[in-house]
């Protein structure tokens, strides 16, 4: 019989709410500092966000709503300058703790860990922000809970693609279907279904109202003891909240 191997887990929105209040205020910073009188407001955020990855969005932004902006040496580079001030800017906010993780995600990491279910992260963020999330949420050391962490610029494409889940398996020398990948948005779940990987999907701020069909169940987040989740679609039986126990009932299509 097949058995639950390990959870991946991504990041942005899954772990955290960091678009709205992170990534976005710190893109906003990152123009101030070059002197651009650029403010992404959070309805425009919630639009850019369908291209996945700062460079791809500043980059999209730029062609969208300043078409005749001259970006000096040339578009990728800006990009790369601008996106490197967003990281510095990011991970400040993260260390201000305005990104705390999403209700169960500790819990469930710790339970995880407890049970010998094996971890590992495909995310499409920079590295950096994650080790810094990561720090700060659950301490230094949790970043040795995670077998491997990809990230999107060290696959050759990010999400919607299934490259960062395709190398996180190969790395971890796994099969998917001895694992359950964990998302927020409608392009991370068809990252994850294209890698073949079950996948719960607790949807956050900015992904609500997305389609998630093919997702084995969405919730509204993972829930705790005291805070039950809401079951968007899907099966949890009598749970109110994520742990193993319902990750085995899921995976076993129960
Ligand atoms: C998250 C993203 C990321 C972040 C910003 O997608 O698209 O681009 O918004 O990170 P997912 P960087 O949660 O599906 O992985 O600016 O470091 O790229
Ligand atoms: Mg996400």
């Amino acid at each position: 019989m097949t058995t639950l191997e390990a959870f991946l887990f991504d990041v942005d929105g899954t772990l955290a709410d960091t678009e709205r209040d992170g990534h976005r205020i710190a893109f906003n910073r990152a123009f101030a500092d070059a002197n651009l009188p650029w403010e992404w407001s959070v309805e425009r955020y919630g639009e850019l966000l369908t291209t996945t990855g700062g460079k791809e969005r500043l980059q999209r932004y730029l062609s969208e709503s300043h078409p005749d902006f001259e970006a000096t040496p040339d578009v990728k580079t800006w990009a790369a300058t601008i996106h490197k001030a967003k990281t510095t800017h990011f991970k400040a906010l993260v260390r201000d703790g305005v990104m705390p993780l999403r209700p169960g995600v500790k819990r469930l990491l710790l339970e995880a860990r407890e049970q010998g279910i094996r971890l590992a992260i495909a995310t499409t963020t920079t590295p950096e922000n994650v080790t810094a999330l990561l720090e700060a949420a659950l301490g230094a050391e949790s970043l040795s809970w995670f077998e491997v962490i990809v990230a999107g610029d060290m696959v050759p494409a990010k999400k919607p693609a299934p490259d960062v889940y395709l190398a996180a398996l190969e790395k971890m020398n796994l099969a998917p279907e001895h694992c359950l990948a964990f998302e927020d948005s409608r392009q991370g779940l068809i990252s994850a279904m294209r890698a073949s990987l079950k996948t719960v999907v607790t949807s956050s701020s900015y992904t609500q109202n997305e389609d998630f069909t093919g997702a084995a169940i969405v919730l509204n987040h993972l829930g705790e003891p005291n805070n039950p989740f809401q079951i968007v679609s899907g099966n949890a039986g009598n749970a109110t909240y994520f742990d193993v126990a319902l990750a085995n009932q899921i995976f076993k299509g129960e």
